[in-house]
């Protein structure tokens, strides 16, 4: 998939498409018309955690409450699929496709296959290779969290609130998607520029819980001082808890976790002082998804960049912001 690059699927687009007769690149987003409804596709990376459930949930609830006809899958975390999910929504006819990429280089043909068939594609919550599609053009907008600062500001509490500790071991995310390649940019950048501290090993959790919890055993046997775990979500950050109490360490006192996402059973942990600190990751994405599609419907232009707001959860607010939490 690397070998493909973006002139390839613009030489490819234009071929067959209707322009390729007079020929000019596509250079725009298909138009949406204006309707009383719609059919809408939502290609889901996985199921395999509470994020996900939430966010498919909102989706659910804010197609149906707009009277929308969803079409939804789930690529059950292969990207493959997913990219085979897509063609079937193109198949089926859909008017916009929502896409949440599961990794930033292999979803770039389903992008540029919805934008060839003339559907405007929103992405959701994670990015593709901005080398090879572009917002505005090849997809209408990414509606998302900034991973970046989501990493930088777990690590500037540490900064303040390591209390001595300074051995960390990074469980990064899916590799190749895009909020583990910036939760980590992120996360490591404000580390060294703080200096002090020293990631001692980062390797992948894919984002669940059962590998970060083998990762994490497996990294804390190999760096028996290592005093601090940063997870790039909650599942591994739990996983991670697990693998400490089996080794007899105790989280929050031997070991700082901190963590991303902000579901309630986190929340439910810095409460508990087994987590220390976690940024949210807003995955309520119904309402500003389905606003998008029809304000751009309408003919309104939609920047490039949608960024939701995150809160952030410590010792400071966790028990009153548990209710509040996904
Ligand atoms: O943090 C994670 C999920 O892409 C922002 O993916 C999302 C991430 C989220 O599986 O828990």
């Amino acid at each position: 998939m690397t070998m493909i690059s973006r002139r390839t699927f613009m030489l490819a687009a234009t071929a067959v498409g209707a322009l390729a007769v007079a020929g000019v690149a596509i250079a725009e987003v298909p138009k949406l018309a204006q309707k009383d409804t719609y059919k809408v596709g939502f290609a889901q990376t996985e199921s395999n955690n509470p994020w996900r459930i939430a966010q498919t949930n909102s989706m659910k609830a804010e197609a149906e409450k707009l009277g929308f006809q969803l079409v939804y899958t789930d690529a059950a975390g292969s990207a493959a699929k997913q990219v085979a999910d897509v063609n079937s929504m193109i198949a089926q006819g859909v008017d916009v496709i929502f896409l949440a990429p599961r990794e930033e280089k292999p979803l770039i043909p389903a992008v540029m296959a919805a934008k060839k068939a003339g559907i405007p594609v929103i992405l959701l919550d994670r990015s593709v290779d901005p080398s090879l599609a572009k917002a505005g053009e090849d997809y209408l907008t990414f509606i998302g969290s900034n991973f970046v600062e989501e990493g930088r500001r777990i690590a500037e509490w540490l900064v303040k609130n390591a209390n001595g500790k300074s051995k960390i071991i990074e469980l990064e995310g899916t590799t190749g998607s895009s909020p583990a390649n910036d939760r980590k940019k992120g996360f490591d950048e404000a580390i060294q520029a703080a200096g002090g501290f020293e990631i001692v090993a980062s390797q992948t959790g894919d984002f669940a819980r059962d590998k970060g919890r083998q990762v994490a055993e497996a990294l804390l046997q190999a760096h028996p001082d290592a005093d601090i775990i940063y997870a790039h979500n909650d599942e591994m950050a739990m996983g991670a808890i697990a693998a400490l109490e089996a080794a007899g360490k105790v989280p929050g006192k031997d070991v700082l976790v901190l963590s991303i996402d902000g579901g309630k059973e986190a929340v439910q942990a810095v409460v508990d002082g087994k987590i220390a600190a976690v940024v949210e990751c807003n995955p309520r994405f119904g309402p500003k998804a389905f606003e998008t599609m029809i304000r751009y419907a309408k003919g309104e232009a939609i920047d490039p960049i949608l960024v939701n707001e995150d809160k952030f959860y410590d010792a400071s607010n966790a028990a009153a912001e548990l209710a509040n939490a996904y």
